[in-house]
């Protein structure tokens, strides 16, 4: 049946609203990983094998082990209540499929941008992305093991985030902790509106 307009009747269960979010970073840093591991509903991926034709394109340091790598997006959804659904567009990592990203970032509502501390200036590019859109972001970053463990603040001023920016530990293979950046996503990005509200609304009197 469709509720399309005001027709719903009284004590219909409301639809959920949909958010839209992205998941960024670079080349290999987990964010494949991440929507996965979110997901439930078994994502969507657009892996292709690493070949030999991407030597000297691809940068495979700090990720030798990697096999595969997303060429288009990933997709999934997640519920984080009874009216709230997340829809997750992860990004390709490398830099010859930037020409997708516009599309992808379309009425995004807020992005996290997953970090590797060994190869953090990765992130750059996706952070001066959604600074230049305007989109409110997180930055997370994927614990790998072996990699150094840096202050959180040691990562904000090492990125040159605003303060305002929320940063964050996570490990992309664990469901909670991956639900838990998107939720400190979430709040922020609710923050940032109201503020940008605020602030074009005229002054009380
Ligand atoms: N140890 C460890 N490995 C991880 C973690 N997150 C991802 N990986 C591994 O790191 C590799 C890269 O993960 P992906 O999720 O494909 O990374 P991606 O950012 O989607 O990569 P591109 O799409 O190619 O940019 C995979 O082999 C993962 O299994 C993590 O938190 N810890
Ligand atoms: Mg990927």
């Amino acid at each position: 049946m469709d509720y399309g307009h005001s027709e719903r009747p009284a004590g219909a269960t409301p639809l959920p609203t949909a958010i839209k979010i992205l998941v960024a970073g670079g080349f290999g840093v987990g964010k494949t990983t991440m929507v996965g591991a979110v997901s439930e509903t078994r994502p969507l991926r657009t892996e292709e094998v690493l070949t030999e034709s991407g030597v000297g394109i691809d940068d495979l340091s700090g990720v030798e082990g990697k096999t595969t790598t997303t060429v288009a997006m990933d997709f999934g959804r997640i519920t984080i209540s009874d009216d709230l659904v997340l829809y997750l567009f992860g990004t390709p990592g490398q830099d010859r499929f930037w020409f997708v990203w516009d599309e992808l970032a379309l009425g995004a509502l807020g992005a996290v941008v997953l970090a590797d501390t060994r190869r953090l200036a990765d992130c750059f590019p996706s952070i001066d992305y959604f600074e230049g859109r305007g989109t409110p972001f997180v930055v997370a970053v994927n614990c790998f093991e072996g990699a150094r463990q840096y202050r959180l603040d040691e990562v904000q001023a090492a990125l040159n985030l605003d303060p305002g920016v929320p940063v964050l530990l996570c490990d992309a293979r664990q469901r909670e902790s991956s639900k838990e950046v998107l939720i400190t996503l979430m709040e922020h990005a609710m923050k940032t509106r109201e503020a940008r509200r605020r602030t074009a609304l005229p002054a009380p009197e």
